[in-house]
């Protein structure tokens, strides 16, 4: 029995346990990369850690999250992280040079190797054949220090293309349907490999697009095989010497598989407010729309956005419609300003911002009131656009530029010949340029030599850190929530909270505030109260979404101690135990409906409890005992029972 590529890839990177699906192994790790919103974090608790240089082969800071800049906390964290990576050898990029992802893609992927970066969308560089994974910043801080990831190894789900795309079709839409086919749960414990002749027809960027989105599956990641196109794309970038062909064996055996057809695909569009509402744009219909987004590292690469550029060429933007472009990179924008589709956008009534995440987390441009804003993004959860009332749609960028010239959500291949739009070709440029002012390289410190000072502003508070288990661990129950709480919903961001992403204590008093805005108070009265803490419910794939540690942090700060929920979202559940707060899942789900806000539970003998496969959590009120099962590994019990991950490394120290 042949292996799939993923296997090959974490075998050859093996350094503790058995590779099979379900086991807890070590992986060594390449490269990692960071951004800001998450980076500060992982740079405080990386500087815990005392590291020296980073052990990786190479480790990049990106800022590109908070660059709105609109107090001096943005600027401060971008310092910080600028001073941290001076002092480990760690490559810096400035604010401005492009997302992360997109620039990572560009600049450093490569086939056969490993990446763990603290955001969600690492799994992009997927789409050069390479195992990349994204995790909580902790996570990356110890992989930058140790060059390792302790996980779970996932099952292979294997998605066999097909066919070929037709015009007005994207990468965009194959997602999509992934996502309609296997919901916003369905890769969760599992890696998806894609595979089978329809592969070859997807340029590079196309299967960025569609790794890329696979964390909106809940994956751990996603894989392409490394071909042609993958040797094409790196000798744009001058990169030829990192092209490796590699591939599934013949014989690979997946634990599922899906097949698409891709020649069967038409335009989709996720509704409002998941990534999984997803319908043809034809039976959503023409609905009148106020905003259209191009950009975000799904969606920015160079042939998206001279698409875009071409259909708008020579048109307008329709009235009623503000749209926005957001290149994925400096060099993608000198491209475009070079060959004359930045001058197109513009003069169709485009307005071109910042090489950035911008939007896609609300950092500026939220829509209006009530507004139907239409995203090449990859999340449309409620708020998320920094609008609570919008109703965001997720499309191609084929989708996007032809719906802003018509002001309607429009398929284009049903309406641009009516229109005389023609989808025009796209010849890739031979060579792409880095751009060089927006990237610092740090060089090793020796051994013995001083280290540059770390450059800390005043909005740069300490993170909190767990306490060991004690015998007895009691909360009140502050929150019962539903299935597939996000990490937005946990702890949400926009342009008001992203500038304190280094300050904890602050951020803390908005944790929840989009479902339930006394969520804070009611958790520091149950922290000061007889049992010293609080506990979440949840349901199904508590905590999906983003990485963002602070969904774990904030709730420390604020005493929870533990969560219980039906499933878990694999980045959260991992954060949780990181920052030390239990996260069980229930024996029973029907318990789920049982348990009441301003109950009184109880983990009676905790510390042995902790080595049980069932869990008993007790309400002290009623009397009734509940059951969950512990799903921790050996080295997470530790985790637990030392108060968190810094906690445990310091004692095997
Ligand atoms: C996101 O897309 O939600 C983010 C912002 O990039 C997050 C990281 C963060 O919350 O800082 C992610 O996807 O991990
Ligand atoms: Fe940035 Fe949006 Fe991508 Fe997150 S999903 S990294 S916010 S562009």
């Amino acid at each position: 029995m042949g292996d799939t590529l993923a296997a090959k890839i974490l075998k050859t990177h093996l350094t503790r346990g058995r590779y099979a699906p379900g086991e807890a192994i070590t992986i060594r790790i390449d490269q990692t990369l960071t951004q800001d919103s998450t980076g500060t974090m992982a740079y405080l608790q990386l500087e815990a850690m005392d590291p020296g240089n980073v052990r990786t082969e190479c480790s990049v800071a990106y800022v590109d999250h908070n660059t709105l800049q609109t107090g001096f906390e943005n600027a401060d964290d971008h310092a910080f992280i600028k001073s941290v990576a001076a002092r480990h050898g760690i490559i810096f990029q400035k604010p401005g040079g492009g997302i992360c992802h997109q620039l990572h893609l560009e600049q450093y992927g490569a086939p056969g190797k490993t990446l763990l970066g603290s955001d969600s969308h690492t799994p992009t560089c997927g789409g050069l054949g390479m195992i990349a994974i994204g995790a909580g910043g902790l996570d990356v801080a110890v992989a930058m220090a140790q060059g390792r990831y302790d996980m779970t190894a996932p099952k292979v789900l294997g998605v066999e293309l097909r066919g070929a795309l037709s015009p007005w079709v994207s990468a965009k839409d194959v997602i999509l349907k992934v996502l309609q086919e296997l919901t916003v749960k369905g890769g969760v414990g599992k890696i998806v490999e894609y595979y089978g002749p329809g592969v070859a027809s997807l340029s590079l960027t196309d299967r960025a697009t569609i790794a890329n989105m696979g964390a909106e599956l809940g994956a751990t990641t996603t894989v392409f095989p490394s071909d042609e196109n993958t040797r094409l794309y790196l000798a744009q970038q001058g990169r030829e010497g990192d092209y490796l062909p590699l591939s599934a064996d013949e014989d690979a055996v997946y634990d599922e598989i899906l097949r698409i057809d891709l020649s069967a695909l038409v335009p989709l569009a996720a509704k409002p407010h998941s990534p999984d509402n997803v319908d043809t744009i034809r039976a959503i219909g023409p609905i009148k729309i106020d905003q259209s987004c191009i950009g975000s590292c799904t969606n920015s690469s160079y042939t998206d956005l001279m698409k875009a550029a071409g259909i708008l060429k020579g048109r307008k933007v329709h009235p009623d419609v503000s749209l926005v472009i957001s290149p994925g990179s400096a060099a993608i924008l000198s491209l475009l300003a070079e060959n004359g589709a930045l001058r197109d956008l513009i003069d169709a009534g485009a307005r071109v911002i910042e090489c950035a995440c911008g939007p896609c987390i609300g950092m500026g441009q939220s829509p209006k009131s009530g507004a139907v804003s239409l995203r090449t993004f990859n999340r449309n959860f409620k708020g998320r656009s920094g609008t609570n009332d919008a109703e965001v749609y997720i499309v191609s960028p084929e989708t996007a530029a032809i719906s802003a010239i018509t002001g309607v959500l429009t398929d284009g291949s049903a309406a641009a010949a009516g229109l005389g739009v023609e989808l025009p070709k796209i010849a890739s440029p031979e060579r792409f340029f880095p751009n060089e002012s927006f990237r610092i390289f740090s060089a090793p410190i020796p051994p013995g030599a001083e280290l540059p000072p770390v450059e800390m502003g005043p909005n740069i508070k300490p993170f909190p850190q767990g306490h060991a288990l004690e015998d007895k661990v009691g909360a009140e129950v502050v929150l019962i929530c539903g299935d597939n709480i996000t990490t937005d919903d946990i702890m949400p961001s926009d342009s008001r909270l992203l500038p304190y992403r280094s300050n904890v204590p602050h951020l803390a008093n908005y944790c929840f505030e989009k479902i339930d805005s006394q969520f804070a108070a009611r958790a520091k009265a149950a922290q000061a109260g007889p049992l010293g803490g609080g506990a979440i419910v949840g349901g199904d794939n508590y905590g999906q979404g983003s990485s963002r540690e602070h969904a774990a942090l904030a709730p420390l700060y604020l005493g929870i101690r533990f969560v219980l929920a039906k499933s878990f979202a694999r980045i959260h559940r991992a954060n949780l135990i990181n920052s030390g707060i239990l996260p069980l899942v229930f024996d029973e789900p029907a318990d789920v409906s049982k348990i009441k806000q301003g109950d009184a539970l109880v983990i009676e003998h905790a510390k042995e409890q902790i080595d049980n496969e069932i869990i008993i959590v007790k309400d002290t009120g009623s009397g009734v005992s509940y059951k969950f099962v512990n799903s921790l590994n050996e080295t997470e019990k530790k985790m637990i029972a030392f108060g968190g991950k810094i906690n445990s490394i310091r004692h095997e120290a």
